[in-house]
């Protein structure tokens, strides 16, 4: 795959890079973006109602059972090339930041040191009440979702729903290395949800110039916007392999 040339010049150049990720970078690992329709069972359910405290208000045990068929999907999903290519920027790059709305936990996967995960992490369970993480439960009972061993409340994924606020510090980090940074990448994300929506506009209206790879966008190098029509599995890897082999 070709990458234009002005691309890999502002990467090799760049002293301070901030990348975006969305559900586009993990769905060539076979993780079913947001907005694709959801497979199997799920093809009747809308996400944005799952993932919100009135749907685990209204049936917590659906709300846990899609959580917890999405982990599966995950913990069986592999990194792929994308997720590979950015940990050999964050190595390449003097001031590298990785922002991702991801909960798949596939960067820290991959290698990814320094991620900002802004909506959380399927991975990890909290308690509904306390909110603070909890990592054993009784499975001896097959209520579902299990419950807290502290207080008795309802376990919950550690994931952000619609409608709840984004974690105060992972916002304030995310915002500022959209400020400070010279180069921005925006990969894999439909750009519909906030607050993580607004941060390419950030990083433009600081100065700095900004990269779009999606396949819903047409491939326009406008400078200081530059919109790429590629698959992110494809295209970083190719980027990195331009600039820095
Ligand atoms: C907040 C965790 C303050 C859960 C997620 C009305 C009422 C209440 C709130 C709102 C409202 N109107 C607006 C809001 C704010 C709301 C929002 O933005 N809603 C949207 C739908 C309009 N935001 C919030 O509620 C946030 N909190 O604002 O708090 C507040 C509080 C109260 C009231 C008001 C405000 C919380 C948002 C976090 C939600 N949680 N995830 C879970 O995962 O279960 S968001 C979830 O959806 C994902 O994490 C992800 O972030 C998002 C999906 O977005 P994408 O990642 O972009 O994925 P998507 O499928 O959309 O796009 C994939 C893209 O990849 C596509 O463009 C596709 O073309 C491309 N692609 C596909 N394959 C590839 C590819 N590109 C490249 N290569 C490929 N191979």
């Amino acid at each position: 795959m070709q990458i234009d040339h002005r691309l890999v010049t502002m990467l090799q150049r760049a002293q301070s890079v901030t990348v975006l990720t969305g559900a586009g970078v993990s769905a060539e690992s076979g993780i079913p973006t947001f907005r694709d329709a959801q497979t199997g069972m799920w093809a009747t359910f809308n996400p944005e109602e799952l993932a919100s405290p009135d749907g685990f208000r209204r049936n917590p045990r659906l709300v846990w059972e899609w959580y917890a068929w999405r982990r599966e999907l995950v913990q069986q999903a592999q990194p792929n090339p994308g997720h590979v290519a950015l940990v050999e920027m964050e190595r390449r790059v003097r001031n590298f930041t990785l922002i991702t709305q991801n909960v798949d936990g596939l960067h820290q996967r991959a290698g990814s040191q320094k991620v900002i995960e802004l909506h959380g992490n399927i991975g990890r369970v909290t308690c509904s009440s306390e909110g603070v993480e909890v990592e054993t439960w009784d499975t001896s009972t097959d209520e579902l979702p299990p419950r807290c061993p502290h207080c008795g409340s309802y376990l919950r994924p550690d994931v952000v729903w619609f409608g709840e606020m984004l974690p105060r510090h992972a916002l304030q980090a995310a915002w500022d290395a959209a400020e400070q940074c010279d180069l921005f990448l925006s990969v894999g994300t439909s750009g519909v949800v906030e607050p993580a929506a607004s941060l390419p506009r950030v990083a433009r209206q600081s100065g700095a110039d900004v990269l779009v790879v999606n396949l819903d966008v047409a491939t326009n190098l406008q400078p200081p916007l530059y919109t790429i029509h590629a698959r992110s599995g494809e295209w970083l890897p190719a980027l990195v392999q331009a600039a820095w082999h």
